[in-house]
């Protein structure tokens, strides 16, 4: 099969499975008119015109950028050395005028030193593309909104969604890719660890209608993550890697990658069925699809951080497992029930233990439970609103109000929960089917009823 590889400007041959173009879906070829691969700068030139794009006016005012970034190659790669700046020009604002064809979103927490050079390095990638960036930043400390709105003050190209009150990288994703209206969007973090360069190969997958998702892999031919990830980190990611697989109906090799570009119409009909918390978007992405996607993975080496730390904690895997799990039960629960199905369970152990303590200091065992009970439900509460709605944390005066009214709405879930199994136990007389059947019932309302009147 042969491939085109747009950041050397060369034309390859490959075989169809080869390692490093894995193709998910079949695909038609970029072709001259005598059948032969052409250099991807050419093919591009073809694809304003195939789009629409190329109108004799427009074509006037874009042969020349077109014609300029052909000739400039050489000067291009030295242009993306670092240090290196990419001036705004006329051409960037009539470009721009025309409607961004490629929306790039890079959430972005505590990332300001990281911006100028990702900016900089999407330039000089994305030369004769009419891009923008979207930055997604969650109320940084560092003050990662002020550095991306003063970037876009001098590039129109660039803008700064300041999300406050939240966070999580797939709901900053959500939010940055709903906020395109490009025909496609890219996802790359802003730490530089996606290869930026990637993007025009990325770009001519999506334009030669040859995919309609292409994922940045390290886990395709010369891709790699070793730079990138500590040996902890990297066996973690191909654990997460087997996880999703194993979650998903579709044969890919980097599920949980962060760099993709995929059609905004697909992102757009997914999104309200992604989960905001969490990671990994891409698995989301791909698992919560209703139609078959043609996906197709091109390698990278996913390299070290630029500047800043990791936010990728405990959580982020305990939010990535609950995914997993809930798309393998085929979304019938949604990765926050997990999650409060599991606080649940550990109440119950704290209800278990004070019990038998307070019985031991001699507490009749009436007080003795009713104590252990409620405070099994407060730290139930706690680590709720800590963990499970990390995102809706409650503070002040309205963690004491919803406090209260978690209190009385585990209540009525208790009366449920032993209505219920009185229910069955008399309907079928088995102890323990009832007892599975009140609790089930009991923690689903507890679950359903709190997630609508206390976060
Ligand atoms: N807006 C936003 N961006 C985030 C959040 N968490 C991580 N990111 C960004 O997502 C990208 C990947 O996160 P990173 O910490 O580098 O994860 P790692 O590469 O897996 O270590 C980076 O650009 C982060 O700044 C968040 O809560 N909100
Ligand atoms: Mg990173």
């Amino acid at each position: 099969m042969r491939r085109v590889d747009p950041r050397q400007g060369i034309v390859g041959h490959q075989s169809e499975n080869r390692a490093g173009w894995r193709t998910l879906g079949g695909a038609a070829q970029p072709q001259g008119r005598d059948g032969a691969a052409m250099p991807a700068r050419l093919h591009h030139d073809l694809d304003l015109r195939r789009h629409g794009l190329f109108t004799p006016a427009f074509g006037r005012q874009t042969s020349g950028l077109v014609r300029t970034q052909i000739q400039a190659e050489p000067e291009l790669a030295s242009r993306g050395e670092e240090g290196g700046t990419i001036p705004y020009s006329s051409e960037v604002a009539e470009s721009a005028a025309q409607g961004f064809e490629l929306t790039v979103v890079a959430p972005a927490f505590n990332e300001a030193d990281n911006l100028a050079e990702l900016a900089r390095r999407l330039a000089a990638a994305l030369q004769g593309v009419r891009w923008q960036l979207i930055v997604v930043d969650d109320d940084s400390p560092d003050g990662t909104a002020d550095t991306a709105k003063g970037l876009a003050q001098s590039d129109p190209r660039i803008t700064c969604i300041r999300r406050v009150k939240r966070r999580g990288l797939a709901g900053a994703v959500i939010e940055g890719a709903l906020a395109s209206a490009a025909p496609y969007v890219a996802v790359i973090d802003a730490d530089l660890q996606h290869d930026e360069t990637l993007l025009p190969a990325m770009l001519a997958e999506l334009r030669e209608d040859r995919a309609d998702l292409v994922i940045g892999s390290r886990y395709v031919g010369e891709g790699s993550a070793t730079e990138g990830l500590s040996v902890v980190r990297g066996a973690g990611s191909k654990l997460a890697n087997r996880l999703a697989r194993l979650a998903l109906r579709a044969d890919v090799a980097d599920p949980v990658s962060g760099f993709f570009m995929v059609r905004r119409p697909i992102f757009d009909e997914v999104a309200p069925k992604l989960s905001v918390q969490g990671f990994k978007i891409l698995f989301d992405l791909i698992a919560s699809r209703t139609n078959p996607i043609r996906i197709v993975e091109l390698p990278y080496s996913f390299r070290a951080r630029y500047a800043g730390a990791s936010k990728m904690d405990s959580m982020a895997v305990t939010d990535y497992l609950g995914l997993v799990l809930s798309k393998l039960s085929g979304n019938l629960i949604p990765p926050r029930a997990l999650l409060f199905f599991v606080v649940g369970a550990s109440g119950l152990i704290v209800n278990l233990v004070i019990a038998k303590i307070l019985i031991g200091l001699h507490v009749p065992f009436a007080p003795a439970d009713a104590i252990a009970a409620i405070l099994a439900m407060t730290s139930n509460f706690l680590i709720n609103n800590e963990v499970t709605y990390r995102d809706r944390r409650l503070r002040g005066l309205r963690l004491i109000t919803g406090y209260l009214r978690f209190c009385a709405l585990c209540g009525v879930g208790l009366i449920a929960n032993i209505a219920v199994a009185a229910l069955v136990h008399q309907a079928l007389h088995v102890n323990s089917l009832a007892v599975v059947a009140g609790a089930v019932f009991g923690a689903v309302w507890n679950y359903g009823s709190t997630s609508v009147a206390v976060w």
